[in-house]
């Protein structure tokens, strides 16, 4: 154990001056001999190696943090805007520092770092001393900043995340920018698009590792497309800043990158229902209408956005009141009927009117993005000639934030931020350089002051913050909901995201699929895409097996473009319109389920959307079958529909103690298996793993409509096992001072009888008085509920009991 004081290498130690290694493939620097080896403090420890140094930091004992400060340079900030600010880890205190004459070895009980003396070079093991990744040629550095990491890829290795890609889930073989763009019309493969989010998970032999590099900048992800051994990220210039972390399965991986980038606060319960949107629906008397057909042909609803058409000539800020003569009045008879109003709001603000209060008021304060001799920068969109607000200044978020004060007086219930990459059609009607600003335009950047280059991929995070912190300073009771299209890691903390621009076809509808899988790779549990496609005009089929996507994904919004037919579900006639209305009936019975699984996202990172190969990284089958097959919450596996036609079709149900059972029709499975499924056009395939309680809703009109009756489907199979359900207000923080209810279902099965504990925490009451509890495939021969005998019924293979909120429940089996 080395002492917590600055400390020499045993050898070497001012011996010939420091050798720097052989140059990367790139003919970038690398580090040379460890010459020093330095404990800053009981989690850090800085090696000196090549006139180089490279500083660890291990935040907690599952996660390394690497810093490398070039010859002559800085190491990047301790705080950085990906940064959890107020994060889930400690440093931890178990850091063993062991300097042997082959290598620096800095081990924590779940993950160590091996450096060799000679080169510096790193190798990082799991708890279990497997190597989970290693250098090829390590940090590197070149002219003018530049810097990248090399890491060793396996042959056999996956790699994950990326964030909105649209591509293969499995990013192997490819090379990646990360710069946020509007992509409008965007394709597969197309790159880079709105979402900068320089985080991958890899798996190699079944073992997961972490990375995230914290680079706002351009940076470049090389996944194997050069060379097919060689993962290298190129920072665009910053300082090499990266987080590798370890974990016992590849969620676990996750919810560690969760811990450092943050976790999705609490949303409020409408936010999973469903969500009506049009760019534009134009009037007052065009949203009465659409909310009073969506009432009348009985569609749940949550939510109908305002797009910009709703502003006076999108002046953010203002109403057309010619359009909207009465906003609160509006928005509060909607509220009145369970709908909730989202309200777009983009970053430019309209510069050539003298009339308007919020340009020259952002003007007077010093709050727009200037030009490096401090000429506020003029971009045109929508409204014409914006400024844009600097939200890398804090001063100014705050003025964006109380900006929404009339929007929360209208009753506005959450905000879309859009067009936030940020996105500029023209300078000076000049087509602007890769659709946004000037990259010579400056920043705050909170205090240190930089460029476009650095700011751009956190522009639209930190207008999603603006936004998230106005809303609680001005609406402190209500949970905050935003919709970002622009992000960076960390924004989960901030907004829930769509994956934009996005056309009616059927590549599109597994591209949704595969964008929201891989966001939630990356950190961001909740998102969704433009059910139907939003340029285009998909057929009654397609949107149908849309709206059935629409199900699973966190968000749950038909959207549609301007100049595009008319997308309201019961526009594709009788058939699609009832397959539509089961659609959303389906989602609002899984709303107990989803809330849970929200709850679990926001509590410890879990995403609600999880890739097979997260959940199955050592199965073969998992790899070669069912790409966008995925898990919903730990319980529930769909595998929706994305091929057109398709009205049967072969499911690979996974490994899973005592199998799988048919939601729709009770049919049970082993897991490792494949079955044949029908998929006629009103199915969403799903499969409920055994040892699982399911809660489920009746359908209603919106998530906070009370109901009487919680079913509770309780599927068995193992000798013991527990499953979870979370109630809350559904909005509001009194859940935080224990107003909640989480019940914990424990139970054994002996295979004659099956006793199922409910531990309920928290102090808030059961949902619902009244219990369906739904056992299928159990043929009971007698019930007790909290020790009474009560009466049951038994049909279709399964067992019947209605039942109170219990303490315990005993089925005896025939
Ligand atoms: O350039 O506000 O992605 O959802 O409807 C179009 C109008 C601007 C782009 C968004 C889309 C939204 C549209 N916006």
């Amino acid at each position: 154990m080395t002492p917590p004081t600055s400390t020499a290498a045993a050898r070497g130690e001012g011996a010939a001056p420091a050798q720097p290694g052989p140059p990367d493939a790139y003919g970038f620097e690398t580090l040379g001999a460890v010459s020093r080896v330095e404990r800053v403090g009981d989690a850090t420890v800085v090696l000196h190696a090549g006139g180089a140094r490279l500083r660890l930091d291990f935040p907690d004992e599952a996660i390394v943090r690497v810093r490398l400060a070039a010859p002559g340079g800085d190491f990047a900030p301790d705080e950085t805007y990906a940064m959890d600010p107020a994060p889930a880890f400690r440093p931890t205190a178990s850091l063993e520092v062991v300097v042997g004459d082959d290598e620096v070895r800095l081990r924590t009980p779940s993950l160590s770092v091996r450096a060799r003396r000679d080169t510096c070079r790193l190798r990082f093991e799991d708890r279990e001393g497997y190597p989970i990744v290693e250098d090829e040629a390590g940090a590197a550095w070149g002219a003018a900043g530049a810097a990248a990491l090399s890491l060793r890829l396996r042959p056999d290795e996956r790699i994950f995340g990326l964030g909105d890609k649209p591509s293969a889930l499995d990013r192997r073989g490819r090379r990646y920018e990360n710069w946020a763009t509007d992509a409008f019309g965007f394709q597969r493969d197309s790159d880079p698009l709105y979402k900068a989010i320089p985080v991958i998970v890899g798996i190699v032999e079944g073992r997961p590792w972490g990375l995230f590099v914290d680079t706002t900048r351009r940076s470049a992800f090389d996944l194997g497309a050069e060379d097919a051994g060689r993962l290298r990220v190129d920072t665009g210039g910053s300082p090499l800043d990266y987080v590798v972390v370890a974990g016992t399965t590849p969620l676990d991986v996750v919810r560690g990158l969760a811990r450092y980038t943050g976790r999705t606060p609490m949303l409020p319960r409408w936010a999973l229902g469903y969500h009506q949107c049009r760019y534009s629906y134009r009037d007052e008397a065009e949203v009465r209408t659409v909310a009073r057909e969506l009432r009348e042909r009985g569609f749940g609803c949550d939510a109908i956005y305002f797009d910009i058409h709703y502003m006076d000539g999108f002046r953010v800020f203002t109403w057309d009141r010619e359009a909207f003569p009465d906003p609160a009045g509006l928005i509060g008879d909607l509220a009145a009927d369970g709908f909730r109003s989202v309200v777009i709001i983009d970053p430019g603000v309209k510069a050539d009117d003298p009339e308007y209060a919020v340009a020259h008021e952002g003007l007077e304060a010093g709050h727009y993005c200037t030009y490096p001799d401090g000429q506020p920068f003029v971009g045109e969109v929508w409204p014409g000639p914006c400024y844009f607000p600097d939200f890398t200044r804090a001063g100014t978020r705050m003025w964006w934030g109380d900006l929404h004060r009339g929007l929360v007086a209208d009753g506005a219930a959450g905000v879309w931020n859009d067009m936030n990459e940020p996105a500029v059609f023209t300078v000076s009607g000049v087509e602007a350089d890769a659709g946004t600003f000037p990259l010579e335009v400056r920043h705050d950047l909170d205090g240190r002051g930089g460029d476009h280059a650095e700011a751009h991929n956190v522009y639209g995070m930190q207008m999603a913050r603006a936004t998230t912190d106005g809303l609680r300073r001005l609406a402190p009771a209500r949970r905050p909901f935003i919709i970002t299209r622009a992000a960076y890691a960390g924004t989960q903390r901030y907004a829930t995201t769509w994956t934009g621009d996005n056309s009616a076809t059927w590549d599109h509808l597994r591209l949704a699929a595969q964008q929201c899988l891989s966001l939630a790779i990356s950190g961001i549990p909740f998102s969704g895409s433009d059910v139907g496609g939003f340029s285009g005009a998909p057929d009654g089929e397609l949107f149908a097996r849309w709206m059935q996507l629409g199900v699973l994904t966190p968000l749950f919004r038909n959207h549609s473009a301007v100049d595009t037919p008319r997308r309201e579900p019961w526009l594709f006639g009788d058939e699609i319109e009832s397959v539509a209305r089961g659609a959303v009936a389906l989602r609002y019975r899984l709303l107990p389920y989803l809330y849970t699984a929200l709850h679990e996202a926001a509590t410890d990172g879990t995403p609600i959307l999880r890739a097979l190969p997260l959940v199955h990284p050592a199965d073969e089958t998992v790899r070669r079958a069912s790409p966008l097959a995925f898990y919903v919450g730990p319980d529930l596996l769909a595998h929706p529909v994305l091929e057109e036609g398709q009205r049967e079709r072969e499911v690979y149900l996974p490994a899973r103690e005592g199998g799988w059972t048919c939601f729709h029709t009770g049919a049970h499975h082993p897991g490792r298996s494949s079955v044949w499924a029908e998929t006629p056009l009103d199915r969403l395939p799903l499969y409920v793993g055994a040892g699982t309680v399911l809660p489920l809703a009746p359908a209603r009109r919106h998530a906070d409509e009370p109901f009487d009756r919680l079913t509770l489907r309780v599927y068995a199979g193992p000798a013991r096992w527990s499953s979870r359900m979370y109630d809350d207000a559904g909005d509001g923080w009194d859940f935080e001072n224990g107003d909640y209810w989480l019940a914990s279902f424990n139970a054994e099965d002996d295979g004659a009888a099956l006793v199922v504990a409910c531990e309920v925490e928290g102090r808030r009451p059961a949902p619902a008085a009244d219990w369906d509890v739904v056992l299928p495939g159990v043929t009971a021969a007698s019930v007790l509920v909290d020790g009474a005998d009560a009466p049951f019924e038994v049909s279709h293979g399964g067992t019947r009991v209605a039942t109170g909120p219990f303490r315990s429940l005993r089925v005896e089996r025939v």
